[in-house]
């Protein structure tokens, strides 16, 4: 548990968390036991993501993968106690200034955002569509937004909602953080085809990279490497739009951040 939570990473869920219950004036030892159970969550979803069952991933986070380093069998029970210790961390730590209704609340949005209309509906429809050919470019557009939003979106969507709601924010502050998130875990994806293209152009000289050539739909092989940029674009401006009602100052990190991640070179 320790060497794939502590292995490094860049911490964008814990992050988000503090950031949007700071925006909403709390103070962010509210959320500090939620950040790190985000970051429990993701951690033990890369470590079953990379088992020789799912993507059989040699590394990862520049180490060997903890299937690599310990045996399968106590990598699934590393990742399995780290999705017992999120919840158990969450419930246990919460300052108790938060009222428990809000604890509950929280903790109900990030099992939500791991089970089967989360991160697990999101794989299952990745694996299900693997070396799917005979998809129509409508039909793939759609399956490739589903597993996006499932496997990616919406745990950074709780992130930022449970930080949100730690924080005391009211209904229709956790919408508009809600719909921010949304937003900005699409566009992490979108981002991530991008650079999955440019990057192997650079490196193999060519005008179109490996994800371009191989079965596997991407934005780019859907939309055009320009339509996957203006999409990106589009994305960003969405986001920060759902942040124009909370104090400018308070806001800064998140707006920032979503321009980070449409701009990001890695
Ligand atoms: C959650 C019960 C449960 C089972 C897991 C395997 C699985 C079900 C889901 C796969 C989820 C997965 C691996 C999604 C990819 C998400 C993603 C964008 C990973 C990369 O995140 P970064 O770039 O990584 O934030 P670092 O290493 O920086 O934290």
């Amino acid at each position: 548990m320790r060497y794939s939570l502590l292995a490094g990473g860049k911490r964008v869920r814990p992050v988000l968390c503090l950031a949007a219950c700071e925006m909403v004036g709390g103070d962010q030892s509210l959320a500090l036991p939620m950040a790190c159970a985000t970051e429990m969550v993701h951690t033990m979803s890369l470590i079953h993501d990379d088992l020789p069952c799912m993507d059989d991933d040699d590394l990862r986070r520049g180490l060997p993968t903890s299937h690599k380093k310990y045996g399968e069998d106590t990598a699934i029970l590393a990742g399995d106690a780290l999705l017992s210790l999120s919840f158990e961390h969450v419930a246990a730590r919460t300052p108790s200034t938060v009222s428990p209704d809000r604890v509950v609340r929280a903790i109900a949005e990030l099992g939500s955002a791991v089970g089967s209309a989360g991160l697990v509906a999101g794989q299952i429809v990745d694996i299900a569509s693997e070396g799917d050919v005979d998809v129509t470019l409508e039909v793939s557009a759609h399956d490739l937004e589903y597993i996006h939003i499932h496997k990616t979106a919406r745990l950074l969507e709780a992130a930022v909602v449970c930080g949100a709601i730690l924080g005391g924010a009211d209904d229709e502050s956790v919408e508009k953080v809600r719909r921010y998130a949304l937003r900005v875990g699409l566009l992490f994806q979108v981002v991530d085809d991008i650079l999955d293209v440019t990057r192997s152009s650079e490196e193999l000289g060519k005008t179109a990279g490996k994800d371009l050539a191989s079965d596997k739909a991407t934005y780019p092989k859907l939309l055009g490497l320009d339509g996957a940029r203006r999409f990106a674009g589009e994305l960003v401006g969405q986001a920060c739009e759902e942040l124009a009602g909370f104090d400018p100052v308070k806001a800064a990190p998140l707006y920032h951040f979503a321009n980070y991640i449409a701009t990001r070179q890695n």
